[in-house]
């Protein structure tokens, strides 16, 4: 064997030698080890069979998961270091709930609906139902005084009840802008989550045990910055009365996502990403079509359909001062409990996150935020 080894390695050796630069044989010299490394992690199976599995094909035949969910743990920030967080939970995908993590933001005392008419209330906001889709604008103050005091009673209950959708200026200038400045400009001040960014960043900051450098989406956060210092895709502030629904979804763009809530209280049901499968995606014009007022979500799905899941979604509860992370494609639909405020971000952290959501979009094809409902199992 040991002969072997020191035949190969003289005849990558010489062959890199036939080369005219030192950077030619350099290069020459890196492709043979690299090639023959390649060659025997292929016939030894493993590594490949791990990059696949990294990359998440064939996800839904794993059997094991599917009869023992993981749990959802949770943490006191106090224990839980960047380092821990990074290891336990962001590497492996795994959710959790962490409490005492906004301890010192003001946002957590002062983000009350008062508050933010104050602050914010003459600017026009849309206004979410269960789906995502727009189903009216009206000015914060209207929205706080006339419909948050009607949600969950039975003057509008149920999916009726509207959540404020985060809202995104569009636009060449605007997508440059949030991507590649630190700090929102004026324009961009008639939107809810810009303005609030803006005006409240002292407000909060990032949750104590995410770690504080090294995010790949957005890219600029490649040097240490805090997600207040910047407003990017899908960041926003949440404001659900009770009685809202969020039906199951998935995050755009593979990213992961933390929910911090500052105030109320939310139940989320939570599917791992293997479950996808047991789930189609909705069209656009089906969230707005008759049909779809009828069509339950998962938590009022008849049991007879939920039992042909493999696994019974995971159910957490989330109270006001804890953060919900939540790993890229974990699918989850939430129902607001009692009125909430919630400051919400999405991002991928490390080139190896980022190298693995462009191949997760390039072999199942780019959604947006998907909606999904359950169709019977295989
Ligand atoms: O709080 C909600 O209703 C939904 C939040 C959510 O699912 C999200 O931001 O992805």
């Amino acid at each position: 064997m040991a002969t072997l080894g020191r035949t190969l390695i003289d005849c990558l050796v010489n062959s890199a030698q036939d080369s005219r630069t030192l950077f030619e044989r350099g290069c020459r010299l890196l492709n043979s080890f690299g090639t023959v490394i390649f060659l025997l992690a292929l016939h030894a199976g493993y590594p490949m069979s791990r990059f696949w599995r990294w990359l998440g094909y064939g996800q839904p035949a794993k059997p094991r998961e599917w009869h023992a969910p993981p749990g959802v743990a949770r943490e006191s920030a106090q224990d839980l270091s960047q380092a821990d967080f990074e290891r336990k939970y962001l590497r492996p995908h795994r959710p959790v709930v962490v409490t005492g993590a906004m301890d010192g933001w003001a946002a957590l005392t002062r983000w009350t609906p008062q508050f933010l008419i104050e602050q914010f209330g003459h600017i026009r906001v849309k206004l979410q139902g269960s789906f995502f889709d727009t189903v009216q604008k009206m000015t914060l103050q209207e929205y706080m005084t006339e419909i948050w005091p009607r949600c969950g009673t039975s003057d509008i209950s149920g999916e009726a009840a509207l959540n404020m959708r985060y809202q995104e200026p569009s636009g060449n200038a605007a997508e440059l802008t949030r991507c590649f400045s630190r700090m929102t400009p004026e324009h961009m001040a008639g939107y809810f989550s810009c303005a609030a960014f803006v005006k409240l960043k002292d407000q909060w900051g990032a949750p104590s045990f995410m770690p504080s450098s090294g995010y790949t989406i957005p890219c600029t956060l490649f040097w240490p910055e805090q997600p207040n210092q910047r407003w990017f895709f899908d960041w926003g502030i949440y404001c659900s009365p009770r009685g809202t629904v969020t039906r199951l979804h998935m995050d755009a763009s593979k990213t992961h996502t933390v929910l911090c809530l500052l105030s109320g209280q939310k139940k989320c049901l939570l599917m791992p990403p293997s479950t996808t499968y047991c789930f189609e995606s909705l069209c656009p014009s089906e969230y707005t079509s008759e049909e779809s007022k009828h069509m339950p979500c998962l938590r009022d799905s008849p049991q007879s359909l939920k039992d042909k899941l493999p696994m019974q979604p995971i159910e957490i509860t989330l109270n006001a001062g804890e953060v919900l992370f939540l790993p890229k494609e974990w699918l989850h639909e939430v129902h607001t409990t009692e009125n909430s405020i919630m400051v919400t971000y999405n991002f991928l952290h490390g080139v190896p996150d980022l190298l693995h959501s462009i191949c997760r979009h390039i072999w199942l094809g780019w959604w947006g935020d998907y909606v999904l409902r359950l169709r019977p199992c295989r």
